[in-house]
């Protein structure tokens, strides 16, 4: 085996669930202010973050959704999210976490494929989420409701197997198929919590506008838990708005903005960045989705600042790569994460490459998910018996161990960072009258990094491309949506049936 190990030493395991890892890192500044609302400036010290989470976890339970209970949440970045996070994972729960823009269908789909028992909203959603929980109960934040999910304290962790139990479930397509829960127990969290510390060089005292989501992992594990645990502070944006990003990292004086490529674009291009000051900003971190050398060099160019990447991947908590600061190289992806391996798989022979060759990325850590919720099969082909987990992305390894990710193997799409599972477009696509067959692929775009288009087979009678989209519209988030319809006699595909999407993607790039 050619394994990549990492050039830093190893973090220690804690013994500590996520929820006691970020309190250990608020125990010590009690008054100082750890969460402030951008828009509003409302704020929360670390005192009153701990003291809300130990009594929600108290209230959670007297109504009967206590340990083993599955809670999720639909909320846009707030102050209140990490306090239901939090509350749920003290008590020893399972928080599942929905993205706010959802339609009634897709939280349906969740709520039921999750197992979720209750669902914590906040008032603008709560038509949809009503209407995709069905019986399951719904509470907004914010309301009479909310404040009696307030109880008596629960002053200690309730205790949870670190390892085994499944603390939070957010969802990912992975390699194929349709999106699925994936399970990632304390120790996961915790241990990629100190790994990126370690591998971004965290510091005490950094403030950032957090508007990538708390519902995604990026947003979950870099922003929510590293910074309330590492010692930092998050100012949170419900949406991301350019000029109020601009605005909260000046008076902030973040040291640190943590982005994905649009938004990293905007910092690069757009004529407002001119009109702020952010001279304490010190680093620009880029992930989630593929993005170039030339994107980072025009950052440190126009900010004077460090533009680095970082990888990762829902089923890896998500942090498996980091580009050092003490030691740039614009373009890659990083340098393997403390206790953190890989290798680089030839996708015909299985056989491993060495520095230089391109092939599959397979990651081994502590952060490796513990499987996909109810779903062996997929977790069979994700992870091989000896822990490795496949990525379905391809990339290469320098000689001084960076990686550099090239293309992707797996089916998913990301638009501007988000998943875009093709498998569920298909589905929706072919659920439709009218419509015998469909394959969607991504279309590259330079802003979005890749747009959701569809090659749909039609019967008697045909539903138009507006219709079609009408179809989807009503169906699926703003970010699934189809940007182009392609009305073809066939799909082409294998002997086993399986779509040829690198053939579809090269018939739009020709
Ligand atoms: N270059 C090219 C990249 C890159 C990339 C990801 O939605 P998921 O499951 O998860 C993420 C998480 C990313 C992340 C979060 C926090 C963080 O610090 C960090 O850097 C260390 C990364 O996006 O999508 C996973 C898929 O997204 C693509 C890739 O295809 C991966 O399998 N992706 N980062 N730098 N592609």
């Amino acid at each position: 085996m050619t394994i990549f190990t990492s050039p830093f030493n190893d973090v220690p395991t804690t013994g500590l669930t996520i929820t006691q890892r970020v309190f250990r890192g608020l125990e010590n500044r009690p008054d100082e202010v750890v969460l402030t609302d951008g828009p509003s400036g409302r704020s929360m010290t670390a005192a009153e973050f701990m003291d809300q989470v130990k009594r929600m976890a108290g209230g959670l339970a007297a109504a009967g959704f206590g340990a083993g209970h599955t809670i999720a949440i639909m909320a846009p970045n707030i102050p209140e999210y990490c306090v239901v996070f939090h509350a749920v994972a003290w008590g020893g729960g399972t928080v599942t976490t929905l993205n706010p823009t959802y339609t009634a269908n897709e939280v349906a789909h969740q709520m039921a494929d999750a197992g979720a028992e209750l669902l914590i909203t906040i008032p603008d959603f709560l038509e949809t989420a009503k209407e995709g929980a069905g019986d399951t109960p719904v509470i907004a934040i914010g309301t009479a409701e909310y404040a009696a999910l307030f109880g008596d304290p629960i002053t200690a962790q309730v205790p949870v197997d670190l390892g085994d139990f499944t603390v939070v479930l957010p969802y990912s397509s992975g390699t194929t198929g349709l999106p699925k829960g994936v399970m990632l127990s304390h120790r996961n969290l915790v241990i990629n919590l100190d790994q990126t510390i370690v591998a971004a060089d965290f510091q005490a005292g950094e403030v950032t506008a957090a508007f990538l989501p708390f519902f995604h992992i990026y947003g979950m594990t870099v922003l929510m838990n590293v910074h309330l645990g590492g010692g930092g502070a998050l100012v949170t944006m419900p949406r991301f708005d350019l000029p109020l990003f601009l605005q909260i990292s000046q008076d902030h004086k973040a040291q640190r903005m943590w982005v994905v490529p649009p938004v990293a674009l905007a910092l690069a291009k757009h004529p407002l960045v001119d009109d702020y000051d952010l001279s304490a900003l010190e680093e620009v971190f880029i992930a989630a989705a593929p993005s170039g050398p030339e994107l980072s060099d025009a950052i440190a160019a126009r900010l004077g600042c460090k533009a680095l990447q970082g990888y990762g991947m829902t089923e890896l908590s998500p942090v498996s790569h980091v580009v050092p600061r003490t030691a740039p190289k614009s373009g890659a992806a990083g340098v393997t994460a403390p206790n953190t391996s890989c290798r680089i798989v030839d996708i015909e022979t299985g056989q491993d490459l060495p520095a230089g060759a391109e092939g599959e990325l397979w990651v081994k850590g502590p952060q490796v998910m513990q499987g996909y919720l109810n779903n062996a099969k997929a977790t069979a082909e994700s992870i091989t018996e000896d822990g490795w987990l496949r990525t379905g992305d391809i990339a290469k390894i320098d000689e001084d161990g960076y990686m550099f990710i090239t293309d992707r193997l797996k089916e998913l799409i990301k638009y501007k960072g988000f998943q875009v599972a093709p498998a569920e477009l298909e589905a929706t696509l072919v659920a439709m009258e009218g419509i015998i067959d469909a394959a969607v692929v991504g279309l590259p775009d330079d802003e979005a990094g890749e747009l959701p288009v569809a090659f749909v087979v039609t019967g008697d009678p045909a539903p138009d491309e507006a219709a079609i989209k009408a179809h989807i519209d009503k169906q699926l988030s703003h970010y699934k949506q189809l940007h182009h319809i392609y009305f073809v006699d066939e799909i082409p595909k294998s002997a086993s049936g399986k779509i040829l999407r690198r053939f579809l993607r090269d018939r739009l790039n020709g």
